[in-house]
């Protein structure tokens, strides 16, 4: 009897422990648009296990995938008004919203995944953007460069005459420009779309052929290194500004660290992506020629004359960020 009450008090001890240690901690909501699978979350589960790792507990947090908190275009709001704690939002689906952030749109063919990001980080550290004042960052990175994933073939520029294909940003203005039809959306709605045949098809980068299956309708992949998607995780400021220091620490030191993971990942996860697409469903893969690699490029600087004008009219040194960026470009992609 009485070794039965030890064991008795010792549990309950050992539950008020640990129920002191949750209540001692906060525990913060994430909310990402597109599925699971995808790798804006996959970032967003590998950032969560190190930071519960590293506060030691003392930060938890619950994640929400596949819109099931926020969607694509509600996210930023809904971080600003604390609805979730924490988003992951895709700049391009918010026109005139960050016109310092649309810099890495633009189409100066960033070659991996991994330099486009770690650039974006480090011109968001040295700039500041008034921009994302009301939020506080916690991470950056974009998607690989993007490709033309379609139904039909896209063998050479012309066959893309009237074809209508799903973008965001950028890459819609140089769609239209080589005569196709650019259909402005979020990623999560492409599976609907591309199955009620509203496009034939997608720009993007090639993780989506496995991670949304869309090599399985998409056969024809034709190389065209458009511009990259650029990524902002962000957390709601008040929230941000009740956590203690140390765990404020934790997150600030964590920024870069996962900007880099997620690059490395994405460009790691690409080429298994087509490899799997291959095995699987046998796509075929276009190369365009020189002169049409040269056309597309041609399409592209009027957008970073405009880029220029828009951020000159957001008060942003405009000259001087691009010429950081492409010196950033350079630097991580030597190595
Ligand atoms: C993207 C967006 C969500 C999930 C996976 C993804 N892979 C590449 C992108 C970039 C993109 O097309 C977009 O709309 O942000």
């Amino acid at each position: 009897m009485r070794k039965l009450l030890t064991l008795l008090a010792a549990a309950m001890a050992l539950t008020g422990l640990l129920a002191a240690t949750a209540l001692a901690g906060t525990m913060v909501t994430y909310a990402n648009f597109p599925p699971a699978k995808t790798f804006p979350c996959v970032q967003m589960e590998r950032w969560k296990v190190e930071v519960e790792k590293r506060t030691n507990g003392e930060l938890t947090v619950q994640t929400f995938p596949g819109s099931t908190l926020l969607g694509p275009k509600n996210m930023l709001r809904g971080v600003q008004t604390g609805q979730a704690d924490i988003g992951c939002i895709s700049t391009a689906y918010y026109p005139g919203v960050f016109p310092f952030m649309d810099v890495v749109n633009l189409p100066v063919a960033f070659t991996t995944t991994e330099a486009a990001s770690l650039t974006m980080w480090d011109l968001y550290l040295k700039y500041q953007p008034a921009e994302l004042k009301d939020v506080k960052v916690l991470t950056l990175f974009t998607s690989a460069p993007s490709q033309i994933m379609s139904k039909e073939p896209v063998k050479a520029l012309d066959d893309l005459s009237g074809m209508p294909l799903r973008a965001s940003g950028t890459i819609l203005q140089i769609l239209s420009g080589l005569g196709a039809h650019g259909v402005g959306m979020p990623m999560s709605q492409t599976p609907e779309a591309l199955q009620k045949g509203v496009v034939k098809g997608l720009v993007s980068s090639f993780d989506v052929l496995k991670d949304f299956n869309f090599a399985e309708s998409c056969r024809y992949e034709t190389i065209t290194n458009l511009p990259v998607y650029p990524f902002a995780v962000i957390m709601n400021k008040a929230k941000w500004d009740s956590l203690p220091d140390d765990v404020k620490k934790v997150l600030d030191d964590l920024g870069r660290e996962q900007s880099q993971w997620t690059g490395q990942y994405l460009d790691n996860h690409i080429k298994e992506s087509l490899q799997w697409s291959k095995d699987q469903y046998q796509v075929e893969v276009f190369e365009l020629t020189g002169a049409e690699h040269d056309k597309i490029k041609e399409l592209g600087t009027p957008l970073v004359d405009e880029w220029k004008v828009a951020a000159a009219k957001a008060g942003i040194d405009a000259e001087t960020v691009l010429a950081d960026m492409l010196a950033l470009k350079a630097k991580y992609e030597a190595k």
